[in-house]
């Protein structure tokens, strides 16, 4: 794969440069000696998308891995940009956190043509061919819905409504943590005659949304509202603001349930004030580095890697839960 230098030659210089920094300490040959890698970051819209990067960064570090990073700032033309940059520059492996599900086809063919191989990371994309990536890491967002459910369903029981409201703000339209995390939360709960879904809102993954969700939610639906379902932390800390501000008790007044597990998220429901966080780990940077490295050398890799999380609720006991790192 790849038009750059042989690998024997690479090798050589490697070895040169080597013997050449014996005396002044090897640490930057090392950093030069490994592949380089593309990666086209979504965005910085929340704590976990921060942890990701930082983590990703410290892997590429580790592994002396060179990293070339762009931060698409929540755009999908800026990562098919990015892409297309890392593809002119010939890198070795491109790694992309596709922000939506659709739209990936061409840039794609274009790595393929290339001779580049492709790990997604974090989100799923919609495409015909699947074998224009070559492997993902990450979460399965799905199962974080069936989680949310899970816990939903045993609280209701406790609750002993014979209705239940539910509201729902969601995170970036079009994305695959929004669609699969809505799908798998409802998929769960159908048939449940318990439950009524009042109105989903879209927070877009950001706290700033998610304040303005929850606004229009309450002068929507007010007292009635029993439960909030939201796909983030982020989104769940600025609705929690809201719902203090204006006189109710969340975790009390209002069940709710976020997802992702970022520390300020976890103190909250240490508090009582969140009942349920599904945990949805940023920190797989070492996953996604050990398989770039594998592309490099030819060797072998897994074509999916899912990241499992643990679910956190009012019902455990959190005291020994060690930091969470995002
Ligand atoms: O839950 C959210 C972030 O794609 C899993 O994106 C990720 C999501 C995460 O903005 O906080």
């Amino acid at each position: 794969m790849g038009t750059k230098t042989s690998r024997p030659a690479a090798l050589l210089m490697s070895i040169l440069l080597l013997v050449l920094l014996a005396g002044c300490g090897k640490k930057e040959a090392e950093t030069q000696d490994g592949p380089v890698i593309g990666f086209s970051q979504l965005g910085s819209e929340s704590a976990w998308r921060l942890g990701n990067t930082a983590d990703m960064e410290r892997a590429a570090r580790e592994h002396h891995f060179t990293l070339m990073l762009e931060n698409a700032q929540q755009k999908q033309a800026n990562q098919i940009a990015a892409i297309r940059s890392f593809i002119a520059y010939q890198v070795d492996v491109i790694v992309f956190a596709p922000i939506v599900e659709d739209g990936w086809a061409n840039v794609l063919q274009e790595a393929r043509d290339a001779g580049i191989p492709v790990i997604m990371i974090d989100r799923v994309i919609n495409v015909a061919d699947s074998s224009l990536y070559d492997a993902y890491v990450g979460p399965d967002h799905y199962y974080e819905g069936v989680e949310a459910a899970n816990y939903l369903l045993k609280k209701a029981d406790e609750m002993g409504k014979d209705k239940i409201n539910v509201v729902e703000i969601s995170g970036t339209e079009g994305s695959s943590p929004m669609l699969r995390r809505h799908q798998g939360f409802r998929e769960r709960l159908a048939g449940d005659g318990r439950f009524t879904f009042l109105e989903t809102v879209s927070g877009d993954f950001l706290r700033s949304k998610g304040r303005e969700c929850m606004k229009t939610l309450l002068s929507r639906y007010g007292d009635k509202i029993d439960v909030l379902y939201s796909h983030n932390d982020a989104m769940t800390l600025g609705a929690l603001e809201v719902m203090e501000e204006q006189g109710y008790t969340p975790g009390k007044d209002i069940v709710v349930i976020s997802v992702d597990g970022e520390q300020a998220a976890i103190d909250r429901l240490k508090e009582g004030a969140i009942n349920c966080v599904v945990e949805c780990t940023p920190l797989f940077g070492d996953a996604v580095m050990d398989i770039a490295g594998q592309m490099a050398a030819g060797g072998e890799y897994p074509r999916n890697t899912h990241i499992q999380g643990a679910c956190f609720t009012e019902y455990d006991d959190l005291d020994d839960l060690p930091p969470r790192g995002y």
